[in-house]
């Protein structure tokens, strides 16, 4: 490959409130329609007009790549937030976590408020871990390879999936996923028109569930869940914070289960 790689990274806010953040990871012919396809997303989001963007724009070098296999999609139809609940806490139980443990992470999840990052939670100790708690952690450098993003975009629209929420959704579970101690993610967005959310872990793949908040909430985030037996926590933050990861293959989508 001879074209340059670039990393864009965009950020928004309004009232100095986190609005919206992204990123992506392109060929230098894509620069211009990635930073316009960003920006028109800061303008029209459904938290509010951001009267503050901030983009980032950053040379990659190609021998820091690490590729990556992506997690398997299925799809759980709930028909209200209670069902789609109680299926989460399953999902976590059987990607490792305590019933007691499972209770927690929701929880949390029930009572975050728009951060930039996620939560990271040590499940043996059952503490939160990052250093700046209202931010989180934010995972970065992620993206679909360039060699599978059209493939992607057609397999995800034969499945109706093709929106932005799903994407980088599994691209970035994909990657908190493989990284080192991490045993699970819980996430629903903060977007008040999005519900659907899910449970992702190595053996589970990303389980999307369809109702896990009300509409018109704002409540949402991510719960990273994270075993300090299995890897250093240092590893494991510089891993999701730093580590250029490309997923390389289009993952397996499979048919929709109704619970
Ligand atoms: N790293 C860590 N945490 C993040 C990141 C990141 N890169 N991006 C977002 N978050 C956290 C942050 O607290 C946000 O407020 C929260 O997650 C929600 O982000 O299969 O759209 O972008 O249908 O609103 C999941 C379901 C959609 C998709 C998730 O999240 C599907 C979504 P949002
Ligand atoms: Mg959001």
């Amino acid at each position: 490959m001879k074209e340059d790689l670039y990393s864009i990274k965009m950020r928004s806010a309004r009232n100095t409130k986190h609005i919206s953040g992204a990123e992506r990871i392109i060929l230098e012919k894509d620069m211009g329609l990635s930073v316009q396809q960003l920006v028109t997303r800061a303008l029209g989001h459904s938290k509010g007009k951001s009267d503050f963007i901030n983009i980032k724009i950053k040379n990659i070098v190609k021998q820091d790549i690490e590729y990556i296999n992506p997690l398997d999609i299925r799809t759980v139809i709930t028909n209200d937030y209670f069902e789609g609940r109680e299926c989460a806490l399953k999902a976590l139980q059987k990607s490792g976590l305590s019933a007691e443990t499972s209770h927690l992470v929701l929880n949390m999840l029930k009572d975050c408020h728009t951060m930039r990052g996620a939560i990271l939670f040590e499940i043996n100790s059952r503490e939160r871990l990052e250093a700046d708690k209202k931010r989180g952690v934010r995972v970065t450098n992620i993206d679909w390879s360039f060699n599978v993003k059209q493939e992607l975009d057609k397999a995800l629209a034969r499945a109706n999936l093709n929106n932005n929420h799903v994407k980088e959704a599994v691209a970035l579970a994909s990657k908190v996923c493989s990284a080192p101690g991490i045993i699970a993610e819980l996430c629903w967005s903060d977007d008040p028109d999005y519900t659907a959310g899910y449970v992702a872990s190595k053996d589970l793949g990303y389980m999307r569930i369809t109702k896990l908040k009300p509409f018109g909430s704002n409540n949402g985030g991510r719960v990273f869940c994270f075993d300090s037996s299995k890897a250093s926590i240092e590893k494991c933050i510089e891993y999701l914070q730093e580590k250029i990861t490309l997923v390389n293959r289009v993952p397996v989508i499979n048919n929709n289960i109704w619970v």
